[in-house]
């Protein structure tokens, strides 16, 4: 991706990534400063893919662990509409998983589907074509063929609740997916929460976030883990910028519950 005109930035990429540190500094002959009230770029830094921060900056890699072979990206975007606040005032709510929960598609945004990964011949979730819408006639979100019988090869775990719900693993892969379309264009903040509902064991689940079908965020919760974590997840919104709540079953779906929500905000 081309760097802004008006910046310059010093990335690398050792084997010992320890080492590594990234500046990302106002171009000498810049006329304004990209990190004062306005954001005219989002930065972001990925190691091996994953998102380590965004904003803009310095950003020091110091705690970092050992990655021989990790690649660090850092794509920076020009945002010329991220001047404007996706809503006033500060840190106010554009959408929010549990509040707006309905029995219907699309309201304020929020849609609810799945990812029939048993019969997707390669494997992996194409957020563009590969969305999956449920049903929700008893309030709860299942796959249009459900069948409650668990010995139907309809049956699958996999639903949607307004605070969260269970990955299908067997008998066929199911993923629930918790889709929001951006109604805002800007910079926003994502306040994401994954934690057991059933901390009594298992394997734990796995819950991806992705924006346009890129990984921006991903974590794994423990079987007996009913606290989890609500971490803040930064991302530039366009109108119909999709971000979907994928909820994975990791080795399998047994005691699988979980809960999960966003609440979509400004900074
Ligand atoms: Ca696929
Ligand atoms: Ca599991």
């Amino acid at each position: 991706m081309p760097l802004h005109p008006r910046l310059r930035a010093n990335a690398g990429a050792r084997d010992d990534v320890n080492d590594v540190r990234m500046i990302l500094a106002r171009a000498p002959d810049s006329g304004s400063n990209f990190c004062d009230h306005g954001f005219p770029v989002l930065f972001r830094a990925f190691l091996a893919s994953m998102l380590l921060t965004a904003g803009c900056g310095r950003f020091d890699f110091a705690s970092l662990p050992d990655g021989s072979g990790s690649s660090i990206d850092a794509p920076i975007d020009a945002v010329p509409d991220a001047a404007l606040p996706i809503c006033e005032p500060a840190g106010c709510t554009v959408a929010s998983s549990e509040a707006d929960y309905a029995a219907t598609q699309g309201v304020n945004g929020w849609y609810y589907g799945y990812w029939w990964g048993a019969v997707d011949g390669d494997g992996m979730y194409d957020a563009a074509t590969e969305f999956r819408e449920m049903v929700a006639p008893q309030g709860v979100w299942n796959p249009p063929d459900f069948n409650p019988d668990t010995q139907s090869p309809d049956f699958t775990w996999a639903y949607l609740a307004a605070w969260g719900g269970h990955p299908g693993f067997s008998p066929m892969i199911k993923l629930p997916i918790r889709r929001w379309i951006s109604t805002v264009s800007g910079l926003a903040s994502l306040t994401v929460y994954h934690a057991k509902s059933d901390s009594s064991g298992g394997d734990g689940t796995r819950l991806i976030i992705l924006a346009d079908g890129v990984e921006i965020w991903r974590h794994d919760v423990d079987g007996f883990d009913g606290v989890g974590v609500t971490v803040e997840i930064p991302v530039l919104l366009h109108v119909g910028t999709k971000i979907d709540m994928v909820l994975h079953y990791i080795g399998d779906d047994a005691i699988d519950t979980t809960n999960f929500t966003m609440i979509v905000h400004a900074p």
